[in-house]
């Protein structure tokens, strides 16, 4: 099955999916592998691989391919540039940073990858990137002219942007390990005005956290930081799941 229509239908079937993030340059490729393997346990939908500064080249074709040996859930690449494109991989959130300061975030990385994606016949998947503070790593790399936490409409009208543009998904980012994660207010904004995938992610550590995006109308929860640092990553990715699917269950 293609990656884009496991998405919608786990969407269709859970009411909201889980996706666990992985950056290739935060541990060996190993352990990304064990990481992985854990979450695919606890329930979760798909791993994107990818980070703000040294996932590319050697450390992120290894990590992938960790992964794909470790687990049967579809690898998604989340390049920061692109450097982040790995032939391994099953699909690639194909994304423009709608409000980078910087050309080279819009159109310019995604016009040096383009070639490269089409070699590898990866499934693009895609995708505005919109950072909100504090934007963390993402936002100071991605040179973003942040969204404020009070103006959910901006958020709502660049969500709008990008499903007029024809893009398919939309990411709400407050960065990763971000002290706040993207307002359910600003969530509400963006489902609002648009009928496209909206992710959301970012200093999401809770349970309840997820579950109010969720309610507020986020298709799918993106986390990173708990399956690097948990000790028990395996017992809190899965709390973290089941909260994901319980919301339209309820
Ligand atoms: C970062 O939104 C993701 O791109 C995940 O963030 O690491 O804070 O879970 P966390």
């Amino acid at each position: 099955m293609r990656v884009e229509e496991l998405l919608k239908k786990t969407i269709a079937r859970d009411g909201a999916a889980h996706l666990t993030l992985i950056d290739p340059a935060k541990q060996g490729a190993g352990l990304a592998g064990e990481m992985a393997a854990d979450a695919a346990a606890a329930g979760t939908t798909g791993v994107m691989v990818g980070g703000s500064t040294r996932a590319g080249g050697k450390l992120l074709d290894l990590a992938v391919l960790a992964i794909k040996k470790a687990t049967d859930l579809p690898v998604i690449l989340f390049p920061a540039s692109e450097a982040g494109v790995s032939r391994h991989a099953d699909a690639i959130f194909f994304m423009s940073m709608l409000n980078s300061r910087d050309p080279y975030f819009i159109t310019g990385a995604q016009r040096l990858g383009a070639p490269l994606v089409k070699e590898f016949g990866l499934e693009p998947l895609p995708m505005a990137y919109l950072v909100v503070e504090p934007g963390g790593e993402a936002g100071r790399v991605g040179k973003a002219e942040l969204i404020p936490h009070d103006k959910p409409g901006l958020a709502a009208a660049y969500a709008l942007a990008a499903q007029l543009l024809g893009m398919r998904f939309v990411y709400l980012e407050a960065g990763s390990g971000a002290n706040r994660p993207v307002p359910v207010e600003m969530v509400k904004a963006a489902r609002d005005v648009i009928d496209v995938t909206l992710v959301v992610g970012g200093g999401i550590r809770t349970p309840e956290a997820a579950a109010e995006r969720v309610e507020a109308g986020a298709d799918i929860i993106v986390t990173g930081t708990l399956v690097e640092r948990a000790a028990d990553r395996a017992k809190k990715i899965a709390g973290m799941v089941k909260a994901v699917k319980a919301v339209h269950r309820a």
